[in-house]
């Protein structure tokens, strides 16, 4: 095998140089190229250091090049190394150069699909419930993972695929009584429960779902009779923690459970052990909940868990005012989000 001469190393840095200038020149009106480069290139393994990143992107750079042109290897051992072949090398470049001009689109497609094909596994992470349903129409309702910041963000959920066209993330849900919600503020922000039963996804995952794209809201619920309704809202949005997770909430339609949230809207978040509402006194204290509390409120989704009509303490139960009034407790209540189609 024959070894690389100083003068062939110079030369394979020119041509990698050269394309790199092609490159840069043509995709340069190409907005989030750049920024998408350069988050692919820290995911390549063991690209510790900003040398390393730069050289492995030349690399991976002549590699795609030389495989879509079909430029011979000209940096592997053994392909140069005397002036014949160096000379000949060279009439090929400038025939691919005449050809690279042609086959700028296929550079581009390739190029820009590189980061997606290093990273092909974000494909099939889905980043909620609708991406699970528009991947398999026949999945049915019940607990899946989903990714909503990236491959490493995996948390369960439970997906409801059948109420109003399905594909719908639950963030909260109740239905028997098994899990405490009079929980601290932390709690809220991270999320507790089990998302096979009852369970709060957390604020910081709801902020992040809600910011991305317009998210519509459903809220399902159950009596103890049987009876089930519903209220939905064309635009539900939570904002970061640093705004208190201030709620804002848009275009009722009703389902039979009539508006007790449109009151919540423009609210920040209150637990017991951080009061936001607009009350002199603690909300979340005097209700045994955790919510979006006004002044105080006309829904108490995670309040305590009472098993219906029961008056005995004022409105501390699973509320949902419009429907039940204050003193009944209800049996079920799933808040959910989607993306606006
Ligand atoms: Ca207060």
């Amino acid at each position: 095998m024959k070894l690389i001469s100083p003068a062939v190393r110079k030369h394979c840095r020119k041509r990698i140089h050269y394309y790199l200038l092609m490159i840069k020149k043509h995709i340069k009106h190409l907005p989030g190229y750049e920024q998408a480069l350069g988050e692919w290139l820290q995911q390549i393994p063991g690209t510790t250091s900003k040398i390393s990143v730069q050289k492995s992107a030349v690399l991976e750079t002549a590699k795609i090049l030389r495989r879509t042109l079909k430029l011979p290897g000209l940096c592997e051992e053994g392909t140069l190394g005397d002036s014949d072949t160096l000379r000949e090398n060279s009439r090929v470049v400038s025939l691919k150069r005449v050809q690279l001009q042609l086959q700028l689109p296929a550079v581009f497609i390739v190029l820009l699909l590189a980061p997606v094909l290093t990273s092909c596994t974000e494909l099939i992470q889905p980043r909620d419930c609708s991406d699970i349903r528009r991947q398999n129409r026949s999945q049915s309702s019940g607990v899946y993972t989903i990714y909503p910041l990236g491959e490493r963000s995996a948390v369960q959920v439970y997906c409801d695929m059948d109420s109003e066209g399905g594909g719908w993330t639950v963030f909260q849900r109740r239905m028997d009584g098994t899990v405490n919600f009079y929980r601290p503020w932390d709690q809220y922000k991270m999320g507790f429960g089990d998302a096979a039963g009852e369970y709060w996804l957390g604020l910081d995952v709801i902020n992040i779902m809600t910011s991305k794209q317009k998210c519509e809201l459903l809220v399902d619920m159950e009596d103890f009779e049987g009876k089930k309704v519903f209220a939905r809202y064309s635009s539900f949005k939570v904002d970061a923690e640093c705004d208190g997770y201030k709620l804002t909430l848009t275009g009722f339609k009703d389902g039979g459970a009539g508006d007790s949230l449109s009151a919540h809207s423009g609210q920040k978040f209150s637990t017991f052990d951080k009061d936001q509402d607009n009350w002199s006194g603690n909300c979340a204290k005097t209700y045994l909940g955790a919510f979006w509390y006004n002044n105080c409120h006309f829904a108490n989704p995670n309040g305590v868990y009472r098993w219906g009509a029961d008056g005995s303490i004022f409105a501390v139960g699973v509320e949902w005012y419009q429907w039940k009034g204050y003193n009944y407790s209800l049996k079920t209540i799933s808040m959910k989000i989607r993306p606006v189609q």
